[in-house]
């Protein structure tokens, strides 16, 4: 039997949402608002006057459609950024890939769904300079994506951030939504998770520096070679180009968000002791991954619209660390 072709129903995107957007007392969800992105977003969107809608993980586990559906319905939000996700460094990725797959999965197919059900005006999704292969050409652009293979220590979250963006990009294209996805390379910043075991190079890096100066130890020990490069964003700076591009951008293709200052984690080492006035030498654990060996991004597409990162990584590290020493026992 021959069905007819029926063209799925239209979401009718208001024209005038596709214009630059005031979020002056507007409604905006921040969904992940305890991570490190949303508090610094939390913060940036101050300054915008609207209505910042937040709610906890413990009142409303994303991952479960009703609850979350229940919530968007009651609140009604103009806009969202989907900054709620897992995330950990190398090892972490590695240890728990079931976690690093469901949660964002489940995150990101609640979320885009619903925010098209509940006729969102705009959603920011928030991915990873991990969806990129292993060996993408440097600086990546934008259309390296799913041109190779990824990087096996993180390709369960890769895989899921990969699904978020195209999921942006298919309720964009069938059914007209404004749904925009935002790539950033490595963050660091106040209020990062300083784990060694679980999280980033950096923080790790800080909390291992301060460890050895207060037991007074002569070395510390840098994961694997030292020699991968890594480009380091300063979270507030990725807090206003996440503002920014909900103000200004409107494609469905997404958008990397870097910061041009690429270094190697030996080298990233070196600036932490200098910060924290630490004089004792590396030994490199050459049993613990590398990782992807560079992934530097190609940010003209966002410098071009008009947005460039401030803060340069030796301030961005001082800050910090000066957090850190400020808030390490709480
Ligand atoms: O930041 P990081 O954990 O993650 O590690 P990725 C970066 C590099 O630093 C790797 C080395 O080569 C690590 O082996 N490293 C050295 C250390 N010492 C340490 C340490 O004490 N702690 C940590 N964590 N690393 C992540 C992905 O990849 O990038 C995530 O796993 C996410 O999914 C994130 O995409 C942006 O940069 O390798």
């Amino acid at each position: 039997m021959c069905r007819e072709f029926k063209s799925p129903p239209r979401y009718q995107l208001d024209k005038k949402n596709m214009r630059n957007i005031n979020l002056k007392n507007k409604k905006v969800f921040v969904a992940g608002h305890t991570g490190l992105v949303g508090k610094s977003l939390c913060k940036r969107l101050e300054k915008e006057n609207c209505k910042i809608l937040t709610c906890t993980k413990k009142k409303i586990d994303l991952r479960n459609f009703t609850k979350t559906n229940n919530w968007l319905k009651s609140k009604k939000p103009d806009y969202i950024f989907i900054c709620a996700a897992r995330v950990g460094g190398i090892l972490e990725n590695s240890l728990y890939p079931a976690d690093f797959i469901y949660d964002n999965l489940s995150i990101a197919t609640n979320l885009i769904h619903l925010s098209y059900k509940h006729r969102i005006k705009k959603v920011l999704y928030l991915g990873s300079s991990c969806i990129y292969p292993k060996f993408s050409k440097q600086p990546i652009k934008e259309d390296s994506l799913l041109t190779g293979s990824l990087e096996p220590t993180n390709e369960w979250y890769a895989i899921a951030k990969i699904a978020g963006l195209k999921l942006c990009k298919a309720y964009s294209v069938q059914h007209k939504c404004n749904f925009i996805s935002a790539m950033p390379t490595n963050l660091y910043g106040p209020g990062d998770n300083f784990d060694v075991n679980s999280g980033h190079v950096l923080p790790g890096l800080i909390h291992k520096i301060f460890d050895a100066l207060k037991n007074k130890k002569k070395t510390i020990t840098i994961w694997g070679t030292g020699k991968p490069k890594r480009e380091f964003l300063f979270v507030d700076d990725l807090a206003d180009a996440l503002v920014f591009l909900m103000k200004k951008y409107n494609k469905s293709d997404h958008i990397n968000i870097g910061s041009n200052q690429e270094v190697t984690i030996k080298n990233l080492a070196k600036i932490i002791s200098k910060v924290a006035n630490f004089k004792g030498k590396f030994i490199f654990d050459k049993k613990k991954p590398d990782g992807t060996p560079r992934k530097f991004i190609n940010s003209k597409k966002i410098n071009k619209l008009g947005w460039k990162s401030k803060t340069n990584l030796l301030d961005g590290i001082k800050l910090t660390y000066k957090w850190y020493l400020k808030n390490k026992d709480k």
